[in-house]
């Protein structure tokens, strides 16, 4: 992180640490209307944050000091940002609805990108409209999506948010647990000769992929009778199509992608597929319109007015000034239940690092932990320790003004409470007002809310696939911030390697038919052990 800038962050906070949002409401009857605004459907209210507007502006030379706005540039213009694998990043070019080129090496990507949205189309309303036969000639109605981290959160995420917007006689699955219960319980609830297995991977050589799609497709030949029902049963979205041949599916049906699309960020690629098949492709398009417009926006918008930049210093402000090890995402709709699991991966797999950009140590904490449950159901559970915890917990609060079920008073119970909620952290609860309230003296210190804990709230019409799509655009640009200032490589993802290399030893040592010396440590080498006894293996 950028020393010099940082210093006059930490100055500033160090000057106001007593900074309450009690007087900093008090003493600007504005404030409000001064710390929201609003990009591609979104509304947001910082005005919850502990920043005055000359912390805010110190904030924003941090970003103009790191060389934001050029990386911002560097990224949307393919350049190869993603140095330790020497690529680029283009997930913004697979949501590009402009009529603008994109390059990468001297090549417009665009006419490719197309033609994949427009295969996509095509076989989605093939499998919608009852085109797509199965190998007895039957319809399909059962999907099951195959893949795992960047192939299955996307996809099952989004699928689950825009579930009034899916065709509910098409029952999706999604299976990604190498263990064998999540095959197993899914296979239960479909028919093979209804069901089309979508197998989701880039590589097409994650283990816990390859072995669910080779145990789908032996169930399936078991139960058709016929390797030939492979071909009608089985599709890829893949940028491997050797792979994909070799497995045995026709390289007809194989959906590709580019090495310029991260994993985490591949849900507006073909992987997004298993959602066109449910949403349709008209709305998949209006997915992929809010994309572009939370895209535009980050791209354009000057650093002080930018939805994604003003999130990324606002936690990089609690996480570097103050310490919060956390942050939680709490959406105030069911649908989005996995959004947070969401978010885990594409920021803490993107920002969870702590070597630079050259190399060093950084000389700064990095990514935060993410989670976060809908609302309500956690202010039953974990909202007491935000509330009254002893560690700091910025919250971004998501909500919609309409919902898509419109029940009773429902809607406006949820609202009340996630507004009261932001207010109730913020301000909190005074000893005087427990006092004037009757509170027994005993009592009035557990009674008290300190308040002071900082929030983020969006704010939007309704959960539709354009406001959502813009949604995830903003935290993907949220996450690029932060590693442009900390200084790291957000794109990349070695730290998953090790367990994986290890993992294919050890299966080797678990299986072997004859006992094998085990070299791990002593730990390992017994806990080897007992699984061998316990599986009575020699
Ligand atoms: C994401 C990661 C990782 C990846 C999975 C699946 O950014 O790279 O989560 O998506 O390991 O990889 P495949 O798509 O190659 O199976």
């Amino acid at each position: 992180m950028n020393d010099l800038a940082w210093d006059k962050v930490e100055k500033d906070i160090f000057a106001n640490k007593d900074i309450s949002l009690r007087d900093l409401f008090n003493d600007d009857p504005k404030r409000a209307g001064r710390f929201t605004m609003k990009a591609a459907g979104w509304t947001l209210d910082y005005s919850k944050n502990l920043v005055t507007p000359s912390l805010l502006k110190k904030l924003v030379s941090l970003a103009e000091d790191s060389n934001l706005k050029q990386a911002i540039n560097d990224m949307f213009a393919g350049e190869k940002i993603n140095k330790t694998e020497n690529r680029a990043v283009l997930h913004t070019a697979l949501r590009n609805l402009s009529d603008d080129p994109v390059m990468v090496d001297g090549k417009d990507v665009m006419p490719e990108v197309r033609a994949v949205l427009a295969s996509m189309s095509e076989f989605s309303d093939n499998v919608r409209k009852g085109k797509w036969l199965g190998y007895t000639g039957k319809k399909i109605k059962y999907v099951v999506n195959i893949g795992i981290g960047g192939s299955d959160l996307g996809p099952v995420m989004a699928y689950q948010a825009l579930l009034p917007y899916t065709k509910r006689s098409i029952k999706m699955s999604f299976v990604s647990n190498v263990d064998g219960t999540h095959m197993a319980e899914t296979l239960r609830k479909v028919k093979a000769d209804q069901t089309l297995f979508i197998v989701e991977s880039k590589t097409f050589t994650t283990q816990e992929t390859m072995t669910n799609a080779m145990t789908a497709r032996d169930w399936l030949v078991e139960k058709l009778g016929s390797k030939d029902a492979v071909a009608k049963h089985f599709v890829a979205v893949s940028t491997n199509a050797e792979e994909v041949a070799a497995f045995g599916i026709d390289v007809k049906n194989m959906f590709g992608f580019w090495n310029w699309v991260g994993g985490r960020y591949s849900l507006p690629s073909a992987i997004g597929l298993p959602l066109m098949v449910a949403i349709g492709s008209r709305n998949f398009n209006k997915f992929l319109k809010g994309y572009h417009r939370m895209d535009k926006h980050f791209a354009t918008a000057p650093l002080n007015r930018n939805m994604p930049v003003l999130m990324g210093l606002l936690g990089i402000l609690y996480s570097n000034g103050y310490g919060a090890e956390s942050y939680a995402v709490l959406p105030y709709d069911q649908y989005m239940a996995r959004f947070a699991a969401y978010l885990q991966q594409m920021d803490m797999e993107s920002n969870g690092k702590s070597v630079d950009k050259q190399g060093n140590r950084v000389n700064c904490t990095t990514g935060p932990i993410v989670w976060g449950e809908p609302g309500t159901n956690g202010q039953h559970a974990f909202y007491q320790l935000i509330h009254q915890g002893t560690r700091m917990i910025p919250c971004d609060f998501i909500g919609f003004c309409h919902s898509h079920n419109m029940v009773g008073d429902h809607h406006d119970k949820l609202m009340a409470n996630f507004f009261a909620q932001t207010e109730a952290l913020a301000f909190g609860k005074t000893s005087e007002q427990c006092r004037s309230e009757g509170v027994p003296e005993t009592l009035v210190p557990h009674k008290t809310f300190d308040g002071n804990h900082p929030t983020n709230t969006l704010l939007a019409d309704k959960l539709t696939p354009e406001n959502f799509g813009a949604l995830i655009a903003l935290y993907e640009h949220k996450v690029f911030v932060q590693g442009v200032i900390w200084n790291i490589f957000s794109f990349d993802q070695w730290g998953v390697e090790l367990g994986k290399v290890l993992a294919r030893k050890v299966l080797g040592e678990l299986t072997s038919e004859r006992r094998t010396l085990l070299q791990h440590d002593s730990s390992t080498n017994a806990l080897i052990a007992f699984y061998r006894d316990a599986n009575k293996r020699d």
